[in-house]
C-alpha cells in the first residue's frame, strides 16, 4: 500500500477525500497527524496554491503528497471569492462568516444572475521538488440559492443549489456529493493519471 501525505488541515475535505480514495489502496496520512503546519497560500490560482501545499507537505513528511485547493466562483462577483474562498470574510474567518458575507453581497442579485461553480485543483507530487506533478481540476456548476438548506457538507454547501437535483449540496448524502462534486471529479481524474504513470499506460513504446 502506498503511503501519501494529505496536505490539508480541513477536516471536511479530509473526510471527503478519504471516502473517495478508500478503495484505491492508497494509505492517506493527514499532514496534521505528522505535526506539519499549513503552508502559506500565496498563489494567485488554485493550481498555484495546491502545488505550494503539496510541495510543503512532501518536504516535511518525506512522502509523496496530495493537495486540494478549492473554492467557489460566483458570476455576479466576477469569479470572487475564488482562490480566497476560505478567507472571504477575513484571514481567520469561519465558514459561517464567509457564508454570511456571500449572502449579503448577493442579497439584491436576481435569480437569473446567481450562477456559480465550485472548482477544485488536485495535485500529486512524488517528492517536494517533483518537476512533473500531476495536476487535475474539477468543476461543479450550480447557483447560489436565496436561502440556506440542508445540514450536510461544509462551507458554502447550504447555498450551493444543484439544478439537476433541485437540492443544495448540503442536502446531499456524502456519497452523492462525492459522485458529483468538483473534488470528486478532480480526484478521480488524478487517480486515472496516477495509475497511468505507475503502469506506463498511455506511454508510446
Ligand atoms: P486546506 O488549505 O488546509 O486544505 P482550506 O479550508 O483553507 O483547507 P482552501 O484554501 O482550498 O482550503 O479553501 C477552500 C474553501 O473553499 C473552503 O474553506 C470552503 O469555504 C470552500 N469550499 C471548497 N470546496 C467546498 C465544498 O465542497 N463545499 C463547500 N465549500 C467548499
Amino acid at each position: 500500500m502506498q503511503r501519501v501525505v494529505l496536505a490539508s488541515s480541513n477536516a471536511h475535505k479530509l473526510r471527503e477525500i478519504g471516502e473517495i480514495l478508500a478503495p484505491s489502496g492508497i494509505e492517506l496520512v493527514p499532514q496534521t497527524a505528522l505535526g506539519i503546519a499549513a503552508a502559506d497560500e500565496t498563489g494567485r490560482s488554485l493550481i498555484d496554491n495546491a502545488l505550494l501545499k503539496a510541495r510543503h507537505a512532501a518536504a516535511h513528511a518525506r512522502l509523496p503528497a496530495i493537495a486540494d485547493d478549492s473554492g467557489i466562483e460566483v458570476d455576479a462577483l466576477d469569479g470572487r471569492p475564488g482562490v480566497y474562498s476560505a478567507r472571504y470574510a477575513g484571514a481567520r474567518a469561519s465558514d459561517e462568516q464567509n457564508l454570511k458575507k456571500l449572502e449579503q453581497e448577493l442579497a439584491l442579485v436576481p435569480h437569473d444572475r446567481r450562477g456559480a461553480r465550485y472548482v477544485c485543483a488536485m495535485v500529486y507530487v512524488r517528492y517536494a521538488t517533483d518537476p512533473s506533478p500531476i495536476v487535475c481540476e474539477g468543476h461543479w456548476v450550480g447557483r447560489i440559492a436565496h436561502e440556506r438548506r440542508g445540514n450536510n457538507g461544509f462551507g458554502y454547501d447550504p447555498v450551493f443549489f444543484v439544478p439537476e437535483l433541485g437540492l443544495t449540496a448540503a442536502e446531499l448524502d456524502p456519497g452523492v456529493k462525492n459522485a458529483m462534486s468538483h473534488r470528486g471529479q478532480a480526484l478521480r481524474a488524478l487517480l486515472v493519471a496516477l495509475l497511468g504513470v505507475q503502469t506506463g499506460i498511455g506511454a508510446v513504446s
